[in-house]
């Protein structure tokens, strides 16, 4: 298991589509757990594979509290295929946006398909902080970001600093 480098806003491909998993196998077992590690190091409560430069529909999640023990989840090629009329509002934060936080509304609840580490296919229904987080997710292997959902003002203040910021990275080495 190995932590992998977290990709942060301007960089392009958060803003690509992912593409279907063809296979569950070892490899990609091996990836789902680099991003595992990668969540948990951060720390986070999940992370899509675009989050690591690579664009493909994979993504993890685990919400359990500190005091509670762990319990990553796989999610492969995973899809909205009901939400609810519904909305529950969270503040949101991003690993690829660090130190942003807002307010963003969402159905409260999801059904999600998707295939598990051992490539065995689940329909489920989520509702909480876990139907926001896969949304969340989901939104990424399409290439969109929660900053997405803010006004253009906002949306452009926090892309500018982002901007300028790597600007100043790059001229620093
Ligand atoms: O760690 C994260 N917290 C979070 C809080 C509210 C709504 C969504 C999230 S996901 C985020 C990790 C991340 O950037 N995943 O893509
Ligand atoms: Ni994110």
């Amino acid at each position: 298991m190995a932590i992998r480098k977290i990709v942060k806003l301007p960089d392009p491909i958060l803003k690509k589509i992912s593409q279907p998993v063809e296979r569950v196998d070892d490899e990609l077992r091996d990836l789902a757990d680099d991003m595992i590690a990668t969540m948990y190091d951060a720390p986070g409560i999940g992370l899509a594979a675009v989050q690591i430069g690579v664009l493909r529909r994979l993504l993890v999640v685990d919400i359990a509290k500190e005091e509670e023990p762990r319990s990553p989840q796989v999610f492969i090629n995973p899809e909205i295929i009901w939400s609810s009329e519904e909305l529950s509002e969270y503040e949101e934060g991003c690993l690829s946006i660090p130190e942003v936080f807002d307010n963003i509304q969402r159905p409260a609840e999801v059904r999600v398909s998707y295939l598990d580490r051992d490539g065995k296919p689940h329909e489920t229904r989520y509702d909480g902080l876990m139907a926001t987080v896969l949304q969340h997710e989901i939104d990424h292997l399409n290439g969109i970001l929660f900053i997405d959902y803010l006004s253009r003002l906002k949306r452009g203040t926090i892309v500018r600093k982002f901007t300028k910021q790597a600007r100043q990275q790059r001229e620093n080495v």
